[in-house]
Formats: C-alpha cells, structure tokens, sequence
C-alpha cells in the first residue's frame, strides 16, 4: 500500500492564458502524481465553485493563489498517510474538509487538483497506465450496481466550427462538431477529421470567411450570416474530404443555449435576422435542424433550468438523436437523477471540474449508464497538456470523448494520448 507523503499546488496557465492550479502529489514509495485542471467559459449555474484570488493586481483578479495555498495548507494535512489507491476515501475526506455543497470554500480547482493528482500517483506506484488504475476504480465503483464495461476508445465528437463564447465570429451555437462514425481505428478517426478540417478551412477562405483563424477550442471562427450556414459548410466539408455525411460522418451541435436566454426566451441569429423564441418555438427550431442535416447529437439545446422543454424536446426528437446535458446537468448526481426522473435528456456530458473529485465523477457515470444514459467525456475550453480526461474515457468506455479541435496542443496532448492508449489496448 502507497501511502500519501505530499501535496504541493502550483499556479499555472492553461490555454487562454488564465491561471489555474497543479498539484504535485508524492507518495512515501517515491511516486509522483500530477494534475492540471481545466477552466470553462460557458459555465453552468451549477456546477462546482472555481475559487479565483479576486486581485486585481494580479491576472484581472483570476490568480488561483488561495486554491493553491489550500493544496499545500488543509488538504496537504489532511490526506496525508492515506492510501493512495482509495480514492473513494481520499475524495470523501476532501468533501468533507471542504464541507460546502460546491466546494466554495476550499475550491473545487483545490479538490479536484488533488483528486486526480491522487489517481496519477495511484498508478505510477502501481506502474500500470492511468486507465488501467481508473478502471480499477470503475470496477470498485459499479460493483453490484451497473455492469462494468470494459476499457473501450471513445468515438471522437470533434469541433469544426466554434462559435458563441468560444469565438469572436457571430454564430449563437457554440459549436458544430463532426463524429467519424463509420471510421474502423482510431487512426482513421483522426485521418477523417484532419481531411474534413482542411477542406472545411479550404471552403470558407473561398468564399470569403475566415477559413485560418480559429477559436478557443481549434474550430475555425468564421463570421458566417448563421446557424445552419455553419452547419451546411461542414456538410459541404465532409462531402469534399471524399467521406458520406450521415454514413462516414455525422454532425454534432453543442448549442449551448443557456447563453442567449434570458429568463423567457431564446434570442437568436436566423437569416441575417434577430428572433426571439419562446421554448416551443425552439423546439420546433431545433426539430426542423435535425431533420434538414445529418444530425446525430444535440447538446444543451435548451436552458439549463427550462427542464419541461427539455422534456418535451426529448419526447420528440430523443428516439431519433441523442440529447445531451451539459449545462442541465453539470456531472451533477442529482440533477443528472432529475434528468432521469423527467425524461430530460438520453445522455449525459461528463465534466470533471464541474463536480470537483474523480469519485463523484464516476458516481454520475454510474448513474448515467445504470439509466441508459450515454456519456461524453468533455474537456473545457481552457485546458492544459493535462490528458486526464483521454485516461478516463477509456476507463469507463465513455460513447464520445470531447476534446475540441485537432489543431491547439491542450487538444492535440489528448488526441496523441488516446492513440498511444489504443497502443496499449491492443
Ligand atoms: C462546453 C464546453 C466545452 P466550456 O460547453 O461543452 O466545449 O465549453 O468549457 O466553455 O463550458
Ligand atoms: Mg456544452
């Protein structure tokens, strides 16, 4: 048994240049583990509190020096001498010392820091690769509650084109993303994808958009008139790289509503034009998107707290289109049972930062697949070189993983991991 020696916090920075916190944790055995974690732009309500210093004099307020010092100070104290494989344990004891329903007071950058940076050092003492520690894990988790899936490669779901809080161009869906279905590796994935993206940055330097400048996530950030503009160029794309849309490669939006909706209704971009819809008439939107192109996801396609809409969303389209919750259900156990429970959605975005430890992470997994539910392993728009999420979708033979683009490093260290991944699966 490894036991806990040391934490130790850094500030680092992540891809839009905004701090965040490492965590460097050691184990008596010599072991090192270490985690970054991510940072959203497009955050839900509710999802676990980010614990930013508030100094102006430093980063615009956004220094993580408190979470930080949090690491080394409480959490250092009290995991010290645990086990390291018992996660379970290690994330009950950070819940409990933080003691707040979304971990406001230590931060959830603080405990998730240390969570993972615990998982990491759990296998390096065990010298087996991160996935293999966390399917233990999953093993532990699901026993005698959900079938245990094998390790398994997620299918990528991956952004062509970025828009709302991700891009300066003026698309109200934050992203339009392509999934390489028919592909048979991963490999051919990932060859699939960089062929559809340089024809896409093609088509849109030829008609005039900005077919080389991208977002925060890698998706080209064109200033198109719309929507399903965005959608049709993507289309077209996949049709250039020589592949069959809805055959080869389906599309996936992430709409990300909750941003242009104000209380009431949905204020969007149609043809040039603002409207505002209420709930019904997004639906209908929504309905008639999915039947005009070769859809097979949606995600966040309403508000985070219009729960009936989502119901009757999921009434009409669920059979057909996976329906995923983000900002609904924030890899929140509870609000994901709510999901459950009123029919709100069929799958669910898995986020770690927005719950704030591996175990309760892979308590909503659980709970998901236990439902039917699929899962999306997501990174955020501001990440690091951290490949933490690669490991974890493997581990719980996720559906999808949601990484961004195939251009920017934070995306690529993730791409590359799962390819060396597939190595070792085989
Ligand atoms: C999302 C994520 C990732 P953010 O909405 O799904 O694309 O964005 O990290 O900004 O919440
Ligand atoms: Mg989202």
């Amino acid at each position: 048994m490894a036991t806990i020696a040391e934490l130790r916090g850094r500030e680092v920075l992540d891809s839009r240049g905004w701090p965040t916190v490492e965590v460097d944790l050691r184990c008596h055995d010599g072991a090192l583990g270490r985690a970054i974690v991510p940072s959203g732009a497009s955050t839900g309500a509710a999802e676990a509190h980010e614990l930013r210093d508030g100094d102006a004099k430093r980063h615009d307020g956004r220094g993580v020096l408190r979470a930080v010092a949090h690491v080394d100070g409480e959490i250092a104290a009290a995991l010290r001498g645990m086990d390291v494989a018992d996660q379970a344990a290690i994330d009950g004891r950070l819940i409990e010392l933080d003691g707040t329903p979304n971990k406001s007071r230590l931060g959830a950058n603080a405990v998730l820091g240390s969570s993972l940076a615990a998982a990491h050092a759990a296998a390096a003492s065990q010298s087996i690769p991160l996935w293999r520690h966390l399917h233990r894990l999953v093993e532990r988790s699901f026993a005698g509650v959900a079938p245990v899936p094998n390790p398994a490669l997620p299918m990528p779901m991956t952004n062509a084109i970025s828009g709302g809080l991700h891009a300066g161009g003026n698309l109200d869906f934050q992203d339009v993303l392509v999934m390489p279905v028919g592909a048979t590796s991963l490999a051919e994935a990932l060859e699939w994808i960089a062929r559809t993206y340089r024809r896409l940055g093609e088509l849109l330097s030829a008609a005039g958009f900005e077919g080389r400048l991208v977002g925060d996530e890698g998706g080209f950030g064109p200033r198109l008139d719309g929507n399903e503009q965005a959608i049709e160029f993507v289309v077209r794309a996949i049709e250039a790289a020589g592949l069959s849309p809805g055959d080869d490669v389906t599309i996936a939006l992430d709409v990300a509503a909750t941003h242009f909706f104000d209380g009431h209704r949905y204020n969007i971009r149609r043809g040039g034009q603002r409207e505002s819809l209420a709930s019904g008439d997004m639906i209908d939107f929504i309905d008639r998107i999915a039947k005009r192109f070769p859809i097979a996801s949606i995600e966040d396609p309403l508000a985070e707290e219009d729960w009936p809409a989502w119901t009757g969303l999921t009434a009409k389209l669920g059979e057909k289109l996976q329906i995923v919750g983000d900002d609904l259900i924030a890899t929140n156990p509870k609000r994901l049972q709510r999901a459950i429970d009123e029919r709100a959605a069929n799958a669910a975005l898995i986020k770690l930062n927005q719950i704030g430890t591996l175990s309760e992470t892979l308590d909503a997994i659980r709970l998901a697949r236990s439902a039917g539910f699929r899962c999306v392993v997501s990174a955020r728009s501001g990440e690091t070189e951290d490949t933490t999420i690669a490991d974890l979708a493997v581990a719980t033979a996720a559906d999808q993983i949601k990484i961004g683009s195939i251009v920017r490093g934070e995306r690529l260290a993730k791409y590359n991991r799962l390819l060396r991944i597939a190595e070792e699966l085989n």
